[in-house]
């Protein structure tokens, strides 16, 4: 055997760059390690296996403390409209020139080895490499947050994750720690009401929002400023899955979110988010009934309008996930000249906390020197030597002022500069302004401003959550919070928990108020009438009417859709006309939790033969239940009956495939109060 292998790697070894040691040396093998006889013990001395596992023992680096779970992509920002007139940011002047960027979306709560759908927020944070060095917007797709002061952030992480003691639960916020904290954290009533939402279970991330979420400041060449937040918006549209779906992905295929934008960017389909401003003086921000400084509150867009100033496209997969996507330093510290923080708490410890955390994470002040962390302009500074130091610095000045070396790097006028801004007068002291006080004004305001399926599922989600609290006062406590959201809300949470009357509401420091509502806020009513991105799975077997499948094909590609054959061999059937059609997934393994709308196309016969096939019937059941749009056949509603579902609007014939589409591209809210029951 050994002999044979020995051969094989000869062989192979003409082909390839020559296998060596981190110090250059060349291996003649790398399946042995090295023997005192042919079965004795291993040596000590075998240099070459020591290093390689010395390597791989230390092969993981400490996962970030929130946000380990992520997926990124390169691509590049691109400015459309010039915001000259507010700032000398180059990256928000030049109009049609290029920026270099790379993107991590993440979930919050989770490991990095934890599935991609749980409810979770979603982490958005865009590293622009710009000419003027690195700017990093860290975001997510919820546009406040759920503490004021950073000096909470410690408590809100620790609540959410997994329980000390025990361990679990993995990626969830539904168990008693979180609640328990949340319940004695009115401010995070608001964010409450987003994590709630079907925001918070997004049906890919090329179809999620993101928020730079705090107000910062866009500062011109005289050093005035505007105040600035920063929105990114999918090109297609919002889209999200709903709670059964969710939890059931989370089983079929543990790295949907990843795999899907993986699968994007492979197939040239670029996920793509336009830059929205949302740009405000002093004077517009003393005149909201709230302080823009509290990274709990938003700006209703209706309030302050959005400027559509750029659009980013990702179109590049990292090479190695290790070294990009799990090396990337994002600090919300990283600022070019022309852009400046605001006061806001939260965001001023962000900017201790970041670099703070990457020190520690890649283990050395020169993580800025990872490629993927080193700015793309040159750089030059006086810091020199620490952990992992990868340059040579020459020369022997190291210091400033220095009259040796005429080249040694200086301070420009048109270097960085914090906006010269008068401080408010007043005392030191650990203090929450009084205008921070209203917590449940906004929460009210984004509930009320959701469609009726989004308020149910909110709802739903929250007597879920609670439904796992183990505490009785706990749960209670934030069913006495909803009476000051919303009464109804709190009575229907209420009521779907059991609980035999309303508990009392705390007492809130500002009496919450009716904001205009807020029609923006919503996703239903923000999704765009399309199915571009989006796929569609074909149920298909042996003898399946060849044309219904071809026309429906061509009308959901047509839509920019993908249109993916599904069969009880991965082999695939042979259709009505003779010809083998391969399938792109088998059966057992590719539910339909994964499309977005379904056609069913069989045979009678093979009709006959899936109604006994568990995963032909839970395929259908779960569409349906998912509230997804069908295509059928006389074979395709023959299985729909057999698995007990009366079709409705939501199924047409598969021969009308245009109308196929139409209804594909929503889901079917009218069918839900059909078979579910919601909050
Ligand atoms: Fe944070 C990571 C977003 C508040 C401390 N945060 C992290 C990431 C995102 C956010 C997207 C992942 C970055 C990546 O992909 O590498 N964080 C936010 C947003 C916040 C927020 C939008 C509120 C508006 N964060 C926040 C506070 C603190 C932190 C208040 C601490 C005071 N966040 C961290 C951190 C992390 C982090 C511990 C963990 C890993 C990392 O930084 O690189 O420093």
């Amino acid at each position: 055997m050994r002999g044979t292998g020995d051969e094989l790697h000869q062989q192979a070894a003409g082909e390839h760059q020559t296998l060596t040691t981190n110090q250059g040396v060349p291996l003649s093998d790398n399946q042995n390690s090295l023997r005192a006889t042919e079965r004795g013990p291993t040596l000590l001395e075998d240099f070459i296996l020591r290093e390689k596992i010395t390597h791989f023992d230390h092969e993981r680096i400490p996962e970030r403390i929130v946000h380990a779970r992520g997926s990124a992509a390169h691509g590049y920002f691109e400015l459309t409209r010039s915001l000259k007139k507010h700032t000398t940011a180059r990256i928000l002047t030049e109009v049609g020139e290029r920026t270099p960027v790379f993107v991590r979306f993440s979930t919050v709560a989770g490991g990095a080895g934890s599935i991609d759908t749980p409810r979770d927020v979603r982490g958005f944070a865009v590293k622009f490499y710009t000419q003027q060095g690195n700017w990093d917007l860290v975001g997510n797709n919820i546009p406040v947050f759920f503490i004021q002061d950073a000096m909470k952030f410690p408590d809100v992480v620790h609540s959410v994750k997994m329980e000390p003691d025990r361990g679990f639960p993995q990626a969830a916020s539904a168990h008693d720690t979180f609640w328990d904290f949340i319940s004695l954290t009115p401010e995070a009533m608001h964010m409450i009401m987003w994590a709630m939402s079907d925001r918070a279970i997004p049906r890919s991330l090329r179809m999620i929002e993101g928020f730079g979420v705090h107000s910062f400041r866009l500062v011109d060449a005289k050093g005035r400023s505007t105040f600035v937040k920063f929105h990114w918006r999918p090109k297609l549209g919002l889209q999200s899955t709903l709670w059964d779906e969710a939890v059931k992905l989370a089983g079929a295929d543990p790295d949907f979110h990843r795999r899907d934008l993986f699968e994007a960017i492979e197939r040239g389909d670029y996920p793509e988010w336009e830059l929205a401003v949302q740009l405000f003086d002093q004077e517009q921000a003393d005149a909201l009934p709230f302080d823009h400084l509290d990274p709990t509150k938003l700006i209703p867009e209706e309030t302050i309008g959005l400027t559509v100033i750029g659009r980013m496209v990702l179109d590049r997969w990292p090479d190695n996930f290790f070294a990009e996507t799990e090396q990337v330093a994002f600090c919300p510290s990283h600022v070019v000249p022309g852009i400046d923080f605001s006061n806001d708490p939260l965001l001023q410890g962000r900017l201790f906390s970041y670099l703070d955390t990457q020190l520690s994470r890649l283990g050395s002040p020169n993580f800025h020197q990872l490629p993927i962390n080193a700015p793309k302009c040159p750089f030059a500074n006086l810091q020199r030597d620490g952990h992992m130091q990868m340059g040579v610095p020459k020369g022997r000045v190291n210091y400033e002022p220095s009259s040796l070396d005429p080249t040694s790097p200086r301070a420009t006028p048109s270097g960085f500069r914090s906006a010269a801004i008068a401080a408010d007068d007043g005392v030191k002291g650990r203090v929450r302004p009084a205008s921070f006080a209203d917590h449940y004004s906004q929460a009210r305001l984004f509930f009320r401003s959701q469609t009726p399926p989004e308020q149910a599922h909110l709802a739903s989600a929250l007597v879920f959550e609670l439904s796992k609290v183990q505490t009785p006062h706990v749960r209670e406590a934030i069913v006495g919070h909803l009476r000051h959201v919303d009464p109804d809300l709190a009575r229907r949470v209420a009521d779907g928990l059991g609980l035999q009357r309303l508990p009392p509401a705390p007492p809130a420091a500002v009496e919450p108020v009716d904001l205009p509502l807020s029609p923006m806020l919503q996703l239903i009513g923000k999704r765009k009438d399309t199915l571009a991105g989006r796929c569609v799975g074909a149920l298909v077997d042996e003898g399946s009417d060849a044309a219904l499948i071809a026309g429906l094909r061509e009308a959901v590609e047509a839509a920019g859709a993908q249109f993916k054959i599904v069969a009880p061999k991965l082999a695939g059937a042979k259709l009505s006309n003779g010809r083998s059609l391969p399938a792109d997934g088998q059966l057992a393994g590719t539910p339909s939790l994964i499309f977005d709308a379904v056609a069913v196309v069989l045979s009678d016969a093979a009709a006959g033969r899936l109604a006994s096939e568990a995963a032909a019937l839970d395929f259908v059941r779960d569409a349906f239940g998912h509230l997804k749009a069908f295509a059928v056949d006389a074979g395709g509603r023959a299985l729909l009956r057999a698995a007990g579902i009366e079709a409705d609007a939501g199924v047409v014939a598969a021969q009308r495939a245009h109308a196929f589409v139409k209804l594909a591209k929503n889901r079917q809210w009218d069918r839900e109060p059909t078979l579910r029951t919601l909050a």
